[in-house]
């Protein structure tokens, strides 16, 4: 291509390939969308025939991109989850990262202050914020008609001082003045709707 000549489409191509690489700013790792969709549960269906993965990024223009467009939790529907979560780790019990793990909860509101506090944990996720970054797996909203809530779910329930840890960074983050409780899955597995709290921040 001389400096007189048109540049081509596949030579623009090539430019807008190498500036957006250049320009994009690298995660510290993998991360992955994914959605839920319990709405109209099949008679039948076990549970997470409905979860999918839709996204991989690992970029911050990527995230945006993906959070504008796609991933508020207000816009859910009832009983419908989204979740971001390392690439590489399952949003559920059976996943061997989140065997032995739990989950600090939040509650909020998908009318009120839900979507803020999920993009403010979002930003500190993929910003590597968390002193303990290496035990968590990921997030999930839950839109749920008695109590939407975002639930953090860490690697090793019984490690307290890592959850501790976790759960105060986590709301000083979110930067609200309810309790935040954190459960082990082991006992959410034995009764549906055991709260069994074993730490609060
Ligand atoms: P939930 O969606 O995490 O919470 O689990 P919800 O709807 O707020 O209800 P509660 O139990 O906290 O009051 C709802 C139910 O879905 C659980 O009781 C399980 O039966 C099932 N379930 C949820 N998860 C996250 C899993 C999972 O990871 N694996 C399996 N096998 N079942 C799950």
């Amino acid at each position: 291509m001389s400096a007189a000549e048109p540049i081509t489409a596949a030579e623009e191509e090539v430019v807008v390939a190498a500036a957006e690489k250049e320009e994009a700013h690298k995660l510290e790792r993998k991360w992955a969308f994914w959605f839920d969709n319990q709405s109209k549960p099949k008679q039948g269906a076990a549970w997470g025939s409905s979860l999918r993965k839709l996204y991989t990024f690992d970029t911050v223009e990527q995230f945006w991109c993906l959070h504008d467009q796609v991933f508020k939790p207000s816009k859910i529907t009832m009983n419908a989850d989204f979740h971001l979560f390392k690439e590489g780790v399952e949003p559920k019990w059976e996943d061997p990262e989140c065997a032995n793990g739990g989950k600090w909860t939040v509650t909020c509101s998908r009318k009120g202050n839900m979507d803020n506090l999920w993009l403010e944990t979002l930003m500190a996720l993929i910003g590597e914020q968390f002193d303990e970054a290496d035990d968590i797996c990921g997030i999930v909203a839950n839109a749920r008609s008695r109590q939407d809530k975002l639930c953090l779910w860490t690697r090793n329930a019984s490690n307290e001082a890592a959850q501790m840890s976790i759960g105060r960074k986590w709301k000083e983050i979110l930067n609200v003045d309810t309790p935040l409780t954190y459960s082990f899955h082991d006992d959410s597995k034995r009764e549906r709707g055991t709260k069994g709290n074993r730490y609060t921040v």
